[in-house]
């Protein structure tokens, strides 16, 4: 062994999102043999299980999951239980030795934050999916993290253009590297419906057929759903599904006459208006469909929420959009889920459980001010800084851009505390990034204008506020465009980032 450590390609301080404490030790590398083990008790044994799935196929190596007390070879160490307070749920330590790696935390979903922060003090190349000929050297020091706001979400608009369950689960892998812990399924709009409904099978038949510019449709039976919900568990992602209402529904209304206020069904929609559809107000047999369909998801959904839609509804009056959510809001506690929605709800005085999600690039509007006083939380996407489908420029060759352009420093430079005059950061749940689909085809488009936004806001809804710096997460950026590389993600190489 050389006498000087050698540079590895990232530090503990180089880590996204920037851990609330990290330093450097490069005297402490440790490096990873085939002789090393995951050591574990029983309750981490899952996070240890994934952590081995994450560095063999790469290092060739056995890596057994064995007891946490036995302490024959060197390895890494997951330590579950009695882990700092200040670390709450998420939180974790993490100390890289020479003789070894220990991950701490309270919970088995801090031990997995630990694991995502690990895995990029490893090269690059531990990402690949064949074995590499090279040394597995983890760069030395501490960390101390916990992150700012419980709620990091991203959206996938799987309604606009359909992705298979399987292109759903490499999203889903691609943002638990960056600690999102939720995944927002928008699951039907005016193009299609994508989840099946026992009860009103026709949605997913007909209204699942389609998708925007008569591209393929499809939809995902309830067994389907509910691995995709099970495979992010497994990455500690809570699904919240999305069935938008009372607007964005002409693929229900294409599927059932019933729906509308003539009893005739309209015709199916590829084209990308927004603000045409409404469901059928005054008609009873509306909220025979809008419970049926809740009870459904709810009975398929583990997570707390459900999001009952009510962005733009402009065919809906004012005032049926209040009746509508005066009859559906009670719907949700009655199968014990919470009621997270588009900001717009905000006007229906929803219950404080509710969660409204800002959207427009405003930065006032009184009516989020009021339910944030009334004790709503809530979450921060505003469509200029969060929204994934806006271009970077003029240039990009898909997305939209109402919002205006979104380079990879616009989607950094914000703060969702003070983002909205009169809000503090209390009343915030988190931030979440949205990607609609309307011009996205394939798991190539999703990645190009996910990444590299999507880092950025996962780690303004993460790192402390103290930590944000443009500079400093430019130059951390720039070192997580070889891990995508491994991966063999697309990703978006924005002039603002010295790409290494
Ligand atoms: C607005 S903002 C929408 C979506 C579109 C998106 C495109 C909001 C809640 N709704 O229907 O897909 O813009 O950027």
């Amino acid at each position: 062994m050389a006498d000087n450590p050698p540079t590895l390609e990232r530090s503990v301080t180089d880590i996204v999102p920037v851990p609330v404490q990290a330093k450097a030790d490069p005297k402490a590398n440790f490096t990873l043999t085939a002789n090393s083990v995951i050591r574990a008790e029983h309750q981490a044994r899952g996070v240890a299980d994934y952590l081995a799935q994450l560095l063999r196929p790469a290092t060739g190596y056995k890596l057994p999951v064995v007891e946490r007390h036995d302490k024959g070879r060197p390895g890494i160490t997951l330590q579950l239980g009695d882990a700092d307070r200040r670390l709450g749920e998420e939180g974790y330590q993490l100390t890289v030795k020479k003789d070894g790696v220990t991950l701490w935390a309270n919970t088995p979903k801090g031990l997995f934050s630990a694991v995502q922060s690990l895995r990029q003090l490893f090269p690059s190349a531990i990402n690949k999916t064949t074995v590499q000929k090279q040394d597995w050297v983890v760069s030395g020091g501490t960390v101390f993290d916990h992150p700012r706001f419980g709620w990091r979400g991203a959206m996938l608009d799987v309604a606009r253009h359909f992705f298979k369950p399987d292109q759903v689960k490499r999203y889903i892998d691609q943002i638990a590297q960056y600690k999102i812990n939720t995944l927002h399924l928008h699951l039907t709009d005016d193009q299609g419906w994508r989840i099946e409904i026992k009860s009103w099978p026709k949605l997913a038949e007909i209204g699942g057929k389609t998708a925007v510019g008569g591209d393929p449709g499809g939809y995902y039976t309830q067994e389907q759903y509910k691995d995709i919900v099970n495979y992010a568990a497994s990455r500690h992602i809570t699904v919240v599904p999305e069935v938008d209402m009372p607007g964005h529904t002409n693929a229900a209304q294409a599927s059932y006459g019933e729906l509308n206020c003539d009893g005739k069904p309209v015709p199916p929609r590829t084209d990308i208006e927004v603000g045409y559809s409404s469901l059928c107000i005054p008609k009873p047999i509306t909220y025979k469909f809008v419970e049926d369909v809740i009870r459904e998801l709810a009975a398929i959904t583990p997570g707390p929420y459900l999001n009952i839609g009510g962005d733009e509804a402009h065919s809906t009056t004012p005032a049926d959009y209040k009746t509508f959510y005066d009859k559906v809001s009670p719907m949700l506690s009655r199968y014990d889920k919470k009621i997270m929605g588009w900001h717009n709800i905000a006007v229906t005085n929803p219950p404080t459980s509710a969660v409204p999600q800002y959207w427009d690039p405003a930065t006032s509007n009184a009516d989020v001010v009021a339910a944030a006083k009334r004790g709503n939380k809530i979450l921060m996407s505003p469509a200029n800084k969060a929204y994934l489908d806006m271009k970077y420029n003029p240039q990009t060759p898909i997305g939209l851009h109402w919002a205006g352009y979104v380079e990879v420093k616009d989607a950094y430079a914000w703060d969702p505390a003070t983002y909205l005059q009169g809000l503090s950061e209390n009343q915030i749940a988190g931030v979440e990034a949205p990607l609609w689909t309307e011009t996205v085809r394939t798991s190539a488009d999703i990645e190009y204008l996910a990444f590299p936004r999507l880092a950025g806001a996962a780690e303004i809804g993460w790192s402390p506020a103290s930590t944000h710096n443009w500079d400093n997460y430019r130059a951390r950026l720039a070192k997580q465009g070889p891990i995508w590389t491994a991966l063999g993600m697309n990703f978006y190489r924005s002039p603002q980032v010295d790409w290494k």
